[in-house]
């Protein structure tokens, strides 16, 4: 498959939270990290848009465990938890968005909330890469969102990873996303012309 010229890359919670050592750490969560750095080098050079989605909820968010959600506390806005990974190299024309901000909302998808399908359609953007943290949950919400939006969607599949809350989640949120249309791809299935 090709980049082609309007395309955007979607780098989706890569957090320390969801990270090994973290609040809400997806098994391997940090491995996605250096293969979303190829990623972002290929788009960079073509010139492509790079959006980096962060999970930011307040410390009294719905989804906690406490509010009676299903996770501990994790990413809570301006916490250590809530950086995205250090090692990952997100450029400064990358633009973030933050996501699940309101206390009484949760919010898996990066479009939530977020004016992002508006901004994409604006800059004449077709066909969506995504990767990130965590494949069944906020990558999935991404993706089937991004499906529902119009664009051309395809996982970055070598580059992202489930937290698998339960057994199978993971598979059962790829055939989910292939089902509703998405494409799938790893690094060298991918043509930067
Ligand atoms: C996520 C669970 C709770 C994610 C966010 O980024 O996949 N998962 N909040
Ligand atoms: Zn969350």
């Amino acid at each position: 498959m090709k980049i082609g010229n309007r395309a955007a890359l979607i780098v989706v919670d890569v957090q320390n939270d969801f990270c090994p050592g973290g609040a809400l750490a997806v098994p391997e969560g940090d491995q996605v990290v250096p293969v979303l750095n190829e990623y972002i080098q290929t788009f960079l050079g073509k010139k492509a848009p790079i959006y980096a989605t962060r999970d930011w909820h307040p410390a009294d968010h719905v989804s906690f465990r406490e509010q009676g959600g299903i996770w501990p506390p994790h990413c809570v806005q301006g916490t250590k938890g809530a950086d995205f990974y250090p090692s990952l190299t997100l450029p400064e024309e990358a633009v973030i968005l933050s996501k699940g901000s309101d206390p009484k909302e949760e919010a898996y998808s990066g479009f939530q909330g977020t004016g992002l399908g508006a901004r994409l359609k604006r800059q004449g953007i077709r066909r969506l890469f995504i990767g990130g943290l965590a494949t069944d949950y906020c990558v999935k919400h991404t993706v089937l969102d991004a499906l529902g939006e119009g664009f051309e969607t395809v996982l970055l599949r070598d580059a992202a990873k489930g937290v698998e809350a339960k057994t199978g989640d993971t598979e059962r949120a790829l055939s989910e996303m292939a089902e509703a249309g998405a494409y799938s791809v790893i690094r060298g299935e991918l043509k930067s012309e």
